[in-house]
């Protein structure tokens, strides 16, 4: 199949599952059109079955708000013609889905049928979608998509709640692909980041509000003083300020390292113990199964669908949201000696087998074969 894709190409996971998909499916023979404002970040290798296309949103002073969907949609269209694209996958409904909706319409004037699959991610639903301003249109766009998928039951449940839904929706979990973190180096070089007694704890994420980074600080500092240990804080956002004043301010600055944005996710969860991650909300926890398939157990919030992916006393342990308590204990729990951090860290690598990229993308395919078979029939 060509298979166009709309995505945000940025750090955040839709974009990041989106890239992986893309990449997959090319791997398994389909032609991948990625089409986006800028190159997806983890998209490194194009090649004669994987093409990107840059949607431009020329600066026009007249606009308050430059016209994103409008130059989306156009792109949509005019590249859906140019490379025969038979099915466009959009992830993130705003404004992916209502763009998608707009260029079907173009393209059934001029005779092209074109089914589009809308994957919901999360803040898209649950923090910005059901906004009353955007509410609206972001029903409509997910009504009309030819497939829906949310990336779990609890997002699925968010969206039946909030939203008056007459589609069907699927749940297609996110996924992983776990060959790519066998840890390939021979040498983590833990040695630098870390004394041999320490315990390494991280946090990777766009260090939004909805991520709690304060409380990440506060478990580490509790932990910290029960046992040996420093903190990875990896990402950039608005509170990456306000969590290094905070380390100042607890004297734990020098066992806490920033990183910012980092293109070497694997190496860093290479030599990390813990993962922290006590969001708000969150519709799966991407940045969770990566950690556990990387073998590194997780402590986090019980909330969203975090639970479909982190096994509570199997592959770490869950808290309410806030609890800073009950996730120290939990922390320490996992961390006290090397026969129980190891168990954790097996667990937590056998429970991401149940998100394999190799079984979870022909569910993918199923759908878009099924999408094109229906739109074609009308
Ligand atoms: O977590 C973020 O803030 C980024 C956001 C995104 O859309 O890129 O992530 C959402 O989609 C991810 C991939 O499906 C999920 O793993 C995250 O849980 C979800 N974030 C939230 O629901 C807050």
């Amino acid at each position: 199949m060509r298979i166009g894709i709309v995505c945000y190409p940025t750090f955040g996971g839709s974009g990041v599952v989106a890239t992986e998909l893309g990449l997959e499916l090319s791997k398994r023979g389909h032609e991948i059109h990625f089409i986006t404002y800028s190159q997806p970040v983890r998209l490194d290798l194009l090649n004669h079955n994987v093409h990107f296309h840059e949607v431009n949103v020329p600066e026009y002073p007249l606009f308050h708000y430059q016209p994103y969907e409008l130059a989306l949609s156009s792109k949509l269209v005019d590249m859906v013609k140019l490379h025969k694209i038979d099915v466009l996958h959009v992830h993130y409904a705003i404004p992916h889905a209502y763009a998608a909706y707009m260029a079907k319409k173009m393209l059934h004037e001029e005779g092209v049928r074109l089914p589009i699959v809308t994957t919901l991610h999360g803040t898209d639903i649950t923090l910005v979608g059901s906004h009353p301003f955007y509410k609206t249109a972001v029903e409509f766009s997910i009504n009309k998509s030819d497939a829906v998928t949310s990336v779990s039951q609890s997002l699925k449940d968010d969206t039946l709640r909030l939203f008056n839904i007459t589609n069907n929706i699927q749940v297609v979990p996110n996924f992983i692909d776990l060959e790519r973190h066998e840890h390939h180096f021979t040498d983590c070089q833990r040695a630098m980041m870390a004394e041999d007694n320490e315990r390494i704890l991280t946090h990777i994420s766009n260090f939004r509000p909805v991520k709690r980074i304060e409380d990440i600080i506060r478990v580490f500092y509790n932990v910290q003083k029960e046992i040996p240990a420093k903190l990875m804080m990896v990402g950039d956002g608005p509170e990456k300020e306000p969590a290094e004043q905070l380390c100042l301010e607890l004297g734990i600055e020098d066992k806490v390292i920033f990183f910012g944005k980092s293109h070497e996710i694997d190496k860093i969860l290479c030599f990390s113990d813990l993962f922290l991650l006590p969001s708000e909300t969150e519709s799966f926890g991407l940045a969770a199964l990566e950690a556990m398939a990387s073998g590194v157990p997780v402590i986090s919030s019980n909330t969203g669908g975090i639970p479909e992916v982190n096994k509570h006393g199997v592959s770490g342990f869950l808290s309410n949201v806030g609890d800073i308590e009950d996730m120290t204990r939990n922390a320490l729990k996992i961390l006290r000696d090397d026969t129980t951090l190891d168990s954790y860290k097996i667990n937590s690598k056998s429970e991401a087998l149940n998100f394999d990229i190799h079984a979870i993308v022909p569910k993918y395919e199923a759908i878009y074969r099924q999408a094109l078979e229906s739109c074609l029939s009308i």
